[in-house]
C-alpha cells in the first residue's frame, strides 16, 4: 500500500496536524476542553482523516511515534490555552491512544516526560482509550492505564456502549470518564424523543455515576438532543451542536468568549 510506506517520511516533513474539538459542560455550556483528532495533509491526496491512516499506522508501529507526536503537540497547545485562561479553569486535553500505544513499554515514562517538558499539571490531560481496547484486557496491559491514573491523569473509555464489555468489570478498569457512544443519542436528534433511547441512556449515566465516573456524550448536533441529554444528567458534551473539529484559534475564540 502506497500510503503504508509514506507514514514514516510524513512525519518527518511534518506533514501530520491537529484539530480539536471542543467539550463543553452540559450545565453552563462552558467550555471544559478539547479533544485532539490528528489529520495528515497528504501531498497529492489533500487532507485525510484518521481512520484512512491510523489504521495503517498501527499495522506498521509507526502509531507508537505518531501518537507521540500528537501527544506532545497537544500538551503544548493546552498550555498555551491554559495561559490566556484564568477565570473559568484550566482547559482540558483529550488525546486518543491505540491499542498499540497501550501495549509500548514506553507509555508511562514518555506521558509523565511530555507532561513534565510542558509544565501541564496530570489533570488537565485525559487519554481516550475505546471500550473493545479494553475488553478482556489483562492487568499486565492495564497496569501502565493503572499508573497514569495514579499520577492523575484521567482515563476514558471511547466510543462505550458499542463493544460487549461486562458491565460489572467497569468497575475494575482505572477510568474515570465514560464516553456515550454517539448511537445512543442519535434518535434524541428531533422531538418526539424515543422514550427507549431515553431510558438506555438514563440507565447508563446512572451506573456511571454510582461507580463515580463522569459522562461524556458524543455527538450531540441539535439543541433538542443537548436539553434531553442535560436533563438525564450528562456531565460534558461534543459534537457539532457545539463546534465541529478545528484550528486551534476556534477553541481560544470560544473559551476566552465564556470567560
Ligand atoms: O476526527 P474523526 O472524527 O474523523 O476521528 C475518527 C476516529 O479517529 C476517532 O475514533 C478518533 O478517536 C480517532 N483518532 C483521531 N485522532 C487520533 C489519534 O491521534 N490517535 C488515535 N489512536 N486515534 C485517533
Ligand atoms: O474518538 P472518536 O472516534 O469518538 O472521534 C470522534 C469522531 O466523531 C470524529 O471523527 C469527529 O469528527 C466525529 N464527530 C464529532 N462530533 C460529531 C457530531 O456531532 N456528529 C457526527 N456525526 N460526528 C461527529
Ligand atoms: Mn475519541
Ligand atoms: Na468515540
Amino acid at each position: 500500500h502506497g500510503l503504508t510506506t509514506a507514514l514514516p517520511a510524513a512525519l518527518e516533513r511534518g506533514e501530520f496536524f491537529i484539530e480539536y474539538q471542543p467539550l463543553v459542560h452540559m450545565g453552563d455550556g462552558r467550555v471544559h476542553g478539547a479533544e485532539a483528532l490528528v489529520r495528515w495533509s497528504h501531498p497529492q491526496h489533500g487532507v485525510l482523516g484518521p481512520d484512512q491512516f491510523i489504521p495503517l499506522a498501527e499495522h506498521t508501529g509507526l502509531i507508537v511515534p505518531l501518537g507521540r507526536w500528537v501527544l506532545q503537540e497537544a500538551v503544548r497547545q493546552a498550555c498555551d490555552w491554559q495561559q490566556h485562561r484564568t477565570e473559568s479553569g484550566p482547559l482540558r486535553i483529550n488525546v486518543n491512544l491505540s491499542p498499540a500505544q497501550l501495549q509500548h513499554p514506553g507509555l508511562v515514562k514518555d506521558t509523565v516526560a511530555v507532561l513534565e517538558r510542558a509544565g501541564l499539571e496530570p489533570g488537565a490531560l485525559c487519554l481516550e482509550v475505546t471500550e473493545s481496547a479494553l475488553i478482556g484486557a489483562d492487568e499486565g496491559l492495564l497496569q501502565p492505564l493503572r499508573q497514569l491514573a495514579a499520577l492523575g491523569v484521567d482515563i476514558a473509555l471511547d466510543d462505550f456502549g458499542t463493544g460487549y464489555s461486562n458491565l460489572a468489570n467497569l468497575r475494575r478498569l482505572p477510568v474515570s470518564v465514560l464516553k456515550l457512544d454517539r448511537s445512543f443519542t442519535k434518535g434524541m436528534q428531533q422531538a418526539p424523543v424515543d422514550p427507549v433511547d431515553l431510558k438506555i441512556v438514563e440507565g447508563i449515566v446512572s451506573l456511571a455515576h454510582s461507580l463515580e465516573l463522569a459522562v461524556t456524550v458524543e455527538g450531540v448536533e441539535t439543541g433538542v438532543q443537548a436539553d434531553r441529554l442535560r436533563e438525564l444528567g450528562c456531565d460534558t458534551a461534543q459534537g457539532w451542536y457545539y463546534a465541529r473539529p478545528g484550528p486551534p484559534d476556534q477553541l481560544h475564540t470560544l473559551s476566552l468568549a465564556d470567560a
